[in-house]
């Protein structure tokens, strides 16, 4: 997503190499007019940082999911001490001129970390993931150590008005700072806060997806399958609701067995971050759930569902979105959720398929007009919303899908970096051709573990 924002523009990526090394080094990859400065983490590092503090206590915290949050790994140490090296790393190259935008929860002390080595230069942060209420963030230990430091950012940006004005709640009731969008700090510092929900290649994607179910591999899926696809694409992530999910499908099938052979239902979901144990507990719930259902429900020329742990590419991905007749989004809680803008802009205008979404998604506030809007927790709910989606006439599938198609293209992710970093230059107009330095500490979600 970022590489497609930025792909026009000559900038210096920097973050975690995604390999684990008991001498770890940092080196410079040059890819077209991007170079990628990447730093390998030790064991250790791995660990306490990124397995550990990141992905144990903030991803489930910030999640809304205090009941999975490992406080046993609250220790900051570790990630302290990676976003230090990163913040080293970083001062060897910045240029007195150079914008540094950093992404994600990996990274929240990154900007404090270069304040205190005297660097100058505007700095923004985004977060991809959601931001809770304050009540949430002020149940996780070191809070008052970690979540004021994104303060040291000149603009903090979020997925949604809501996740921004959480917060601006948190700045108030802790800090004491008026919950304004925007406020002067001690010392000069500033710190803005914005909103910039993130969209996609909203056209692009249309017409990879249009070539794509022509391909062998698509047109091989679509043709073993009996009746309608339903389709999920989803990392195994306990956010995405899949256990929920497949328990909304079970009840659809008990509800209704006129569609018994006439609906699959596809679910891909490549495993991410298995070395933690919330990931791979859940890994043998989905597969035993899935299994089930099968059990109970197929027959010699019929499996209700396919579930596969493994990545497909982009295309054909984007082919089989196509192909479906509805797509299942419905995570307990998400930042924004790209399958679901993806899936709407791979359908066939003249034909498309139906987006069930949950209400919990950021992608919610922008396809409330369109999408047939679920509560995740309550699978009647959700059964009842496939049993609509399947038997939708193709008159309001298709003004569905054009109120839908006009939201993508009003948000598509070539503005977004431009949105981005004119507000956090202060100018309303910003030519991404001026330098700009990027930190991620995973270039690739499906590369490196997640
Ligand atoms: C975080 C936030 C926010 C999935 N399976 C395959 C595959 N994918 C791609 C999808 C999509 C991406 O991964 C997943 O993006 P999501 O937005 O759904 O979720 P997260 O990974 O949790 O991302 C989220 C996002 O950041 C961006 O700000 O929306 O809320 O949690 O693009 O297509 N890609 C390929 N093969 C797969 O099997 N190639």
């Amino acid at each position: 997503m970022l590489k497609a924002t930025l792909k026009n523009h000559p900038c210096v990526w920097m973050g975690w190499s995604g390999e684990i090394k008991a001498h770890p080094r940092t080196r410079t990859l040059y890819q077209k007019k991007n170079s990628f400065i990447v730093s390998d983490l030790t064991q250790e590092d791995f660990d306490e940082y990124y397995s550990g503090f990141a992905n144990s206590v903030l991803w489930p915290v910030l999640h809304y999911r205090l009941d999975l949050a490992e406080f046993s790994r609250r220790d900051l140490t570790g990630y302290l001490r990676v976003n230090e090296h990163f913040a080293d790393e970083m001062v060897k190259v910045l240029k007195p001129d150079d914008i540094v935008w950093v992404h994600d929860y990996h990274l929240i002390p990154l900007a404090k970390a270069l304040r205190q080595r005297g660097l100058q230069n505007k700095v923004g942060f985004f977060l991809h993931i959601p931001m809770p209420p304050p009540e949430i963030i002020a149940a996780m230990p070191n809070h008052e150590q970690l979540i004021p430091a994104l303060c040291h950012y000149d603009l903090v940006g979020f997925q949604t008005d809501n996740d921004a004005a959480n917060f601006a709640r948190y700045l108030a009731n802790e800090l004491g700072m008026p919950a304004h969008i925007s406020r002067r700090l001690g010392a000069g510092n500033r710190v803005r806060i914005g909103t910039f929900p993130v969209g996609v290649a909203t056209r692009s994607f249309t017409r990879l997806a249009r070539r794509a179910i022509k391909s062998d591999l698509v047109k091989k899926v679509m043709g073993s399958v009996p009746g309608a696809l339903m389709i999920g694409v989803d990392r195994l992530d306990y956010t995405k609701g899949i256990t929920l999910r497949l328990d909304a499908y079970e009840r659809f099938l008990a509800a209704n067995p006129a569609w018994h052979g006439k609906i699959t239902y596809l679910q891909i979901t490549p495993r991410s971050r298995s070395q933690i144990k919330e990931y791979a507990e859940l890994e043998d719930v989905v597969n035993a759930n899935a299994g089930r259902i099968n059990g109970t429900y197929a027959d010699a020329s019929w499996s209700p569902m396919r579930y596969v742990n493994r990545p497909y590419s982009r295309t054909a991905l984007s082919g089989l979105y196509r192909g479906a007749r509805v797509a299942l989004v419905t995570p307990l809680r998400d930042g924004m959720n790209l399958v679901a803008k993806e899936y709407v802009a791979a359908q066939d205008a003249a034909n498309p398929g139906v987006l069930i979404l949950s209400r919990f998604a950021g992608a919610a506030v922008e396809f409330k007009e369109g999408a047939l809007l679920v509560n995740p927790y309550d699978p009647d709910q959700v059964a009842s919303a496939i049993a609509r989606a399947m038997a939708m006439p193709q008159a309001e599938r298709k003004s569905r899908h054009s109120a839908l198609y006009r939201a993508l293209l009003s948000n598509d992710i070539s503005k977004w970096g431009d949105k981005f970093l004119s507000s956090l230059m202060g100018t309303k107009e910003f030519n991404l051709k001026d330098a700009a330095t990027l930190a991620r500490a995973d270039f690739d979600a499906l590369s490196a573990p997640h």
